[in-house]
């Protein structure tokens, strides 16, 4: 009896409880959302290039210059782990149409350097080394392949597909797929000597790419071509918009979350003369509060010496923007804060949600406000710099402009912000200069339907 009253309790409860906000599409991927949490990942250039002080190769480059000495994909995985990195997608053909794996549709692969006598795999070295150190591994296949005489031709494709196929076969789970954008022009084309051009979106037959990827990896994403589920943020320069989407996509209006590809130094492979170009702490805090604080996942790349490391400059200054970074942002001074929202939807959706810790909970208001005031008292002034927010966006992405508000001893004044504060998704973090308040306001001026909050913080 005791049990059918506790469960009609229960029963009743739940009914009177109000619903949680419908969808607005589209919506991410349970894949996008695991996704986009990783933040940031490494990218490695590596290959012939690397030994010819090259940026683009012409594809008529002897293998036999690939020799590196000292090669240690071990180093590699620690310094990336050492400074954060979630995952490392590698150069495993770039658009000179060098392998960097034995592979058996080109002669132009390692097999044919003198690197380890002919033995090497550096695909299989280096996925192997982010298994011992706890990193994803992602592979970079350039569609474009300026050395294959077919380039341009049917038969090419199937070549581009077997390369997709062994490459996806071979070396364990991939958490993403990179096909490169720039495509078609000149090159040695097994020595054409040429220039050709094709129709990016139709040649390559993208969806048989995609599928031979998806079908052993189902959970990679795929960056490039007409179907993929991450986009090109539009600039290599490390910045993301301060409006940023994550619908805008060149077809349509899938969720497609941006991605920002950006070198720590001028080149994406390395050459000696830019050992003095690294990007400084600045500018690599400014990266990661423009791509990251700005819902966008950051691809930052290492180039790999002709020795066969990362520099030690490169790699004393990402674990030195890692530890900065960290600094930044380990204090949450909104933990404990009094929160108070001006319309919460009830139930399970108040507004403490914000700062319970717990991504899964979120702080909603009714279907008709998609606007919405929501504050925090804390027990005593603090110093504050930063504010993070980030929205449920399981249930798509909505916000799109909020300003900050702060009080101190009674007056309440406007936080100029460095960034316009327009959208949020899945994070946003914006900077201003530090000022001591007792209660900050966050005014979400509009959205495009009732207001889904899942965390805010500040430091
Ligand atoms: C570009 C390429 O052309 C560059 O060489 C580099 O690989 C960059 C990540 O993508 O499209």
């Amino acid at each position: 009896m005791k049990r059918l009253i506790l469960t009609t309790v229960i029963v009743l409860a739940l009914a009177s409880c109000t619903k949680a906000p419908s969808p607005i599409y589209p919506i991410p991927t349970a894949e996008q959302l695991a996704w986009q949490k990783l933040e940031t990942y490494a990218f490695i250039h590596f290959g012939l290039n690397t030994f010819n002080d090259m940026e683009w190769g012409y594809g008529n480059t002897p293998a036999a210059t690939f020799n590196p000495e000292n090669l240690d994909c071990e180093q590699w995985a620690a310094t990336l782990k050492n400074c954060g990195m979630k995952g490392v997608i590698l150069t495993a053909k770039h658009h000179d149409g060098f392998c960097l794996w034995s592979t058996k549709s080109t002669d132009y692969n390692i097999s044919n350097s003198p690197y380890k006598n002919g033995e090497g795999d550096i695909v299989r070295e280096l996925s192997d080394a982010c298994r011992k150190y706890g990193l994803l591994f992602g592979i970079y296949c350039s569609p474009w392949d300026r050395n294959n005489a077919r380039y341009g031709y049917p038969e090419y494709v199937a070549t581009y597909h077997q390369q997709i196929q062994e490459l996806t076969s071979n070396y364990g789970p991939l958490f993403e797929f990179w096909f490169d954008g720039a495509n078609g022009g000149d090159g040695y084309y097994g020595g054409a000597n040429e220039t050709r051009e094709i129709d990016h979106n139709k040649y390559y037959d993208y969806q048989r790419a995609k599928d031979i990827v998806l079908s052993q990896h189902p959970t990679a994403m795929i960056f490039g071509g007409p179907y993929e589920t991450v986009r090109w943020v539009g600039n290599e320069k490390g910045i993301a918009g301060t409006t940023n989407w994550c619908n805008v996509t060149e077809t349509g209006s899938a969720w497609t979350p941006a991605e920002v590809d950006v070198s720590i130094r001028p080149g994406w492979f390395y050459h000696e003369n830019e050992d003095g170009k690294v990007k400084t702490l600045a500018e690599l805090c400014d990266i990661y509060y423009q791509s990251v604080g700005r819902n966008a996942n950051l691809l930052l790349n290492f180039p790999v010496t002709p020795d066969g490391t990362i520099h030690p400059i490169d790699s004393a200054r990402s674990v030195e923007f890692y530890h900065t970074i960290c600094n930044e942002l380990s204090h949450n001074l909104l933990a404990g804060a009094k929160v108070k929202a001006d319309n919460e939807r009830g139930c399970r959706f108040s507004a403490s949600n914000v700062n319970d810790n717990n991504p899964e909970t979120y702080w909603a208001t009714d279907d008709e406000n998609d606007f919405g005031t929501i504050s925090f008292s804390m027990d005593k002034p603090v110093m504050m710099s930063r504010v993070m927010i980030q929205e449920y966006v399981k249930l798509g992405q909505r916000v799109k402009s909020f300003y900050l508000e702060g009080e101190k001893d009674g007056n309440w004044f406007r936080i100029n912000t460095f960034d316009e504060t327009t959208t949020v998704g899945y994070k946003r973090i914006v900077r201003f200069n530090p000022v001591e308040l007792d209660k900050l306001m966050i005014y979400f001026e509009e959205s495009r339907g009732p207001l889904c909050i899942s965390n805010i913080e500040a430091y």
